[in-house]
């Protein structure tokens, strides 16, 4: 059974969790984070380099200790000091640390004066009024707490995209090697490239369904097989995944690809316009009276209905039905638009290459230019640079680029934004740099109006170029901070500021719907990816797929442009 990469790092991630609630040495816990983090950024399977016997340990942040545990979860699928310390700690504490303003401590704390044994303990308790009693906590935190699970999305069970990929692709591509599958494909939220998934839905044409289906039901990560019928089934893969495949004939291909591509808005909106041209839409084709018209290919389908083709990330009837109509689609942003990365991080803070791996990873992907911005002093955790450092620094990427033929690396910081909005470094130094990120890395709790004025302020300095991941959510772990993000669009087009799309996976920062609020107040967008490994720069294309379902063309973007129009157009 092959074990994927993205397993081995959220069982790192996990023993980190319960390290943490244990109140283990903190080095202890940054290194299975930070081995996470490794074994995520690898382009390649860990678990194939560990069969052909290459040394792990030299990966970053993989030591000898570290590569015999992940050995052991290659050949077994398990790792004991997991298992030994589940048994210490329950995972509901470990669940209720994603609440906002409860760490690992005060997690454990909560669970152990009130005895509780799960979250809907946790929920009862707080309903009670039991949390208000306990040293420490009070009435303000228990409202809170009771309001973040009323929420659910600390509960609710969906798979970000790059994780859900990690199971997807693999599937697919051994569904279509089954005897008598023509081609198979992913629709639903995944080929929409929604932000996460709840589901997989694959389609796969052919004309035996039933043979097909016992197949399927026979790939080694199913864990269960929920329903199995002669077109479709549904199973549980051993992460917890859940897939439904259904087998079609070819001449349904394009509507059944319609139909499971959802979303549900966009069909029901198809299925009122088919009705009103006196034809029926369904996932078999579109038919008048019993003859059908249209279904071998989605083009037909939106045919059919007046339409052009609509690419399946803006399928949310969020206006593109209208747009189609009109001829007015947008021009969507592509990966080849992109001329270079604006955030990243090297080995002089928490990245895990140098200066020149990181450089030659940008060129390797066609980049003219790559923007180092490494944290600063404050950020002693993340191993913020001094002063001196950053100067230091300057100065080496100058050397270096001396070097480079058709590429330069810019001089950047990512500069953080201070509890009342100053800067972490004074005016002086930044001026020297060609590239300023400002980000907010602590005092999340602040009210909305005071963080909102908070970032303004940092966009109201003209040393600023882009603001970085500016809401500060992290998908599945870390709401975003309470920001008013008309307010910040509004500042950022009365400052000329840029604000990020960080394209990591984990954070995808704006959201779709708020990259496309910026672009329509005329607010320029930078699809940067936080790099902290060469592999980082590889998730530039869930930024450009989360740029497309916010509608952005290349003209919104700013490193579409080359150098020199981008170095005009940061000018402030
Ligand atoms: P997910 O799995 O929650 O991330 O989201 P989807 O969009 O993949 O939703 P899912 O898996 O429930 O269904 C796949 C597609 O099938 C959905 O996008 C549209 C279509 N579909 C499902 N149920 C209905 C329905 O009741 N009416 C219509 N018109 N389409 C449906
Ligand atoms: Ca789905
Ligand atoms: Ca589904
Ligand atoms: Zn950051």
């Amino acid at each position: 059974m092959p074990v994927h990469n993205s397993e081995i790092a959220a069982m790192f991630d996990h023993v980190a969790d319960l390290l943490e609630v244990q109140d283990a040495n903190p080095f202890r816990v940054r290194a299975y984070r930070n081995a996470a983090d490794t074994i995520r950024d690898q382009s390649r399977s860990v678990a194939s380099m560990v069969e052909e016997g290459e040394d792990l340990s030299e990966l970053p942040d993989i030591g000898e200790d570290l590569a015999g545990k992940i050995g052991e979860i290659v050949r077994t699928g398990n790792l004991p000091l997991l298992d030994e310390l589940s048994e210490d700690v329950p995972e509901a504490i470990v669940e209720a640390t994603r609440i906002p303003g409860i760490g690992p401590k005060r997690a454990r704390a909560l669970f152990e004066a009130l005895d509780l044994g799960s979250i809907d303990d946790l929920k009862t308790a707080a309903k009670e009024g039991r949390i208000a009693d306990i040293e420490g906590f009070g009435d303000k935190t228990e409202a809170k707490i009771l309001e973040e699970l009323e929420r659910g999305d600390i509960t609710e069970r969906r798979f970000r995209l790059d994780i859900a990929e990690d199971f997807a692709e693999p599937l697919v591509a051994w569904i279509r090697e089954i005897d008598g599958v023509d081609r198979a494909e992913i629709a639903g939220s995944y080929r929409r490239r929604k932000e996460t998934v709840g589901d997989l839905d694959i389609l796969a044409a052919g004309e035996d369904g039933g043979a097909i289906i016992d197949r399927f039901t026979e790939y080694d990560e199913v864990e269960e097989v929920v329903s199995k019928g002669k077109t479709r089934s549904t199973v549980r893969l051993r992460s917890g995944l859940n897939v439904d495949l259904r087998v079609i004939p070819e001449a349904s291909w394009g509507a059944a690809m319609h139909y499971f591509t959802g979303s549900k808005a966009h069909n029901i909106e198809g299925r009122r316009r088919a009705q009103d041209r006196d034809l029926k839409l369904n996932e078999y084709g579109i038919f008048d009276g019993e003859k059908r018209v249209a279904g071998a290919s989605e083009e037909e389908v939106y045919d059919a209905i007046g339409l052009p083709l609509i690419p399946p990330v803006l399928r949310e009837n969020r206006g593109e039905i209208k747009a189609a109509e009109k001829g007015n689609l947008p021009d969507l942003i592509t990966r080849d638009d992109l001329k270079g990365d604006l955030h990243s991080h090297t080995d002089a803070s928490d990245g895990k290459n140098t200066l020149r791996e990181m450089a030659q990873a940008a060129q390797d992907l066609g980049y003219e230019y790559l923007a180092i911005t490494d944290h600063s002093r404050s950020q002693t955790q993340a191993g913020g640079l001094s002063e001196e450092d950053l100067e230091a620094q300057i100065d080496e990427i100058a050397g270096l680029n001396e070097d480079f033929d058709g590429f330069r690396l810019l001089a950047g910081c990512e500069v953080d934004i201070l509890d009342d909005g100053r800067l972490d470094f004074p005016d002086e130094l930044l001026e020297k740099l060609d590239l300023v990120v400002a980000s907010v890395h602590s005092k999340f709790d602040l009210d909305e109006d005071a963080q909102t004025r908070r970032i303004i302020r940092a966009m109201e300095n003209p040393c600023v170029h882009i603001i970085g991941h500016p809401t500060g959510r992290q998908i599945g772990q870390r709401r975003a901070f309470d920001v008013d993000i008309e307010r910040l669009v509004d500042a950022a087009k009365d400052t000329g500021c840029v604000l990020e799309l960080n394209a990591n996976p984990i954070r995808l920062d704006l959201k779709d719907v708020h990259c496309r609020m910026a672009a329509e107040a005329g607010v320029k967008i930078a699809i940067s990816t936080d790099a902290h490994s060469t592999g980082g720069l590889g998730n530039i294309r869930y930024g450009v797929d989360q740029a497309r379902r916010g509608w952005l063309s290349a003209a919104d973007v700013v490193n579409s442009r080359g150098w020199s129009d981008l170095s005009r157009m940061l000018r402030r």
